[in-house]
């Protein structure tokens, strides 16, 4: 009998310390929306987590596949034709540069608004014949995405004993809710393992500004949350799933009880990935502070603020910072 190699010695080391790290990691939260005991998990993941997946979330397969082709096709345009919607400031198409002070990402995205169905011409002339097929798939996904979300926040809202349970909700629901939504396609990177210990960065590790964020992407992975301890930990793609993230809005509202998470996207080896992001956000004059009855005689930790400053000051921060930290009561 021959001995075994030293691949095989090494790939069973491998194995094992997968295995551990599998049994010594937490697993990300799991909501069945359907299930009506599912709001003190919801809490408990907004707490422990700031984000969670969730399944049974009502959203029709047929309106995420729509809206998913429609993106591939898309970004599959020449460049120079994806470049006549952009540049992204604020909304449109954006390639590798991230928002509008430095930052850098292997990603091409699109970035819309919510509330308004009419686009410019000169936007939509680059969907070609039936923009309207681009549009149908956003409408129906976005308003399918919305409902969901509101149906979260209120379970939320009753997860943590607080009335109306609408008090989150009715933010994203206002006609002047300063929601977006947000295409992202990361092209797969074959030369990951050359550069930097094989962590390419797609989109680099930030919280989310706005109240929550509903995110669904294909099977390829990438994504990664933040724990409390600053360690990263890779979350399984799930075609069928969505996972929410509590945004710094909702951190402050409730007082820092829930906690918005810091999160990335690493670039991908060999597939695609498209991600589709809901960001539920409150009207520009809304003020953002601790909710009185969830205080309990505790003080605010946060400075008052609009949700216009708050937005303000957020867009002249880099992807990475603290942006909270500015509103933190010392
Ligand atoms: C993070 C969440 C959303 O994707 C986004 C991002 C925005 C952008 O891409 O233009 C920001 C980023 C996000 C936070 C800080 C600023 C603004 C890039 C950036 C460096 C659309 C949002 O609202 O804030």
């Amino acid at each position: 009998r021959s001995h075994p190699s030293t691949t095989q010695y090494s790939m069973a080391i491998e194995q094992l310390s997968y295995r551990r790290a599998c049994t010594l990691l937490p697993h990300i939260p799991l909501i069945d929306l359907s299930k009506p005991d599912s709001k003190h998990l919801l809490v408990k993941a907004c707490e422990e987590f700031g984000f969670f997946k969730v399944i049974n979330h009502g959203v029709p397969m047929e309106f995420i596949s729509k809206l998913e082709s429609e993106a591939i096709k898309f970004f599959s345009l020449p460049f120079s034709d994806k470049e006549k919607a952009g540049p992204p400031n604020p909304f449109g198409y954006g390639n590798k540069s991230i928002g509008q002070n430095g930052d850098v990402g292997l990603v091409e995205y699109l970035l819309l608004r919510t509330n308004r169905d009419s686009y410019s011409k000169t936007f939509l002339s680059v969907f070609g014949e039936n923009p309207e097929n681009f549009c149908c798939a956003l409408n129906d996904y976005i308003s399918s995405v919305k409902r969901m979300a509101c149906e979260i926040l209120e379970t939320m809202a009753d997860g943590l004993k607080i009335q109306p349970r609408n008090v989150f909700s009715k933010l994203l629901m206002d006609d002047q809710s300063d929601s977006l939504f947000r295409l992202n396609h990361y092209p797969p990177c074959p030369d990951i393992q050359s550069m930097n210990g094989g962590n390419m960065i797609g989109f680099g590790a930030h919280t989310d500004p706005q109240i929550i964020s509903v995110l669904r992407s294909n099977n390829t992975s990438g994504l990664q949350i933040s724990l409390r301890d600053g360690s990263w930990i890779s979350v399984p793609p799930d075609q069928d799933s969505f996972f929410i993230n509590v945004g710094d809005s909702l951190q402050v509202m409730t007082n820092g009880k829930f906690r918005s998470v810091r999160h990335r996207v690493l670039a991908n080896r060999s597939k695609s990935r498209v991600s589709m992001i809901y960001f539920g956000g409150p009207p520009l004059s809304e003020k953002i502070a601790p909710l009185p009855s969830l205080m309990r005689g505790e003080e605010s930790l946060y400075k008052e603020f609009t949700w216009f400053e708050y937005k303000k000051s957020a867009y002249n921060s880099r992807l990475a910072d603290n942006r909270l930290v500015l509103f933190e009561r010392i």
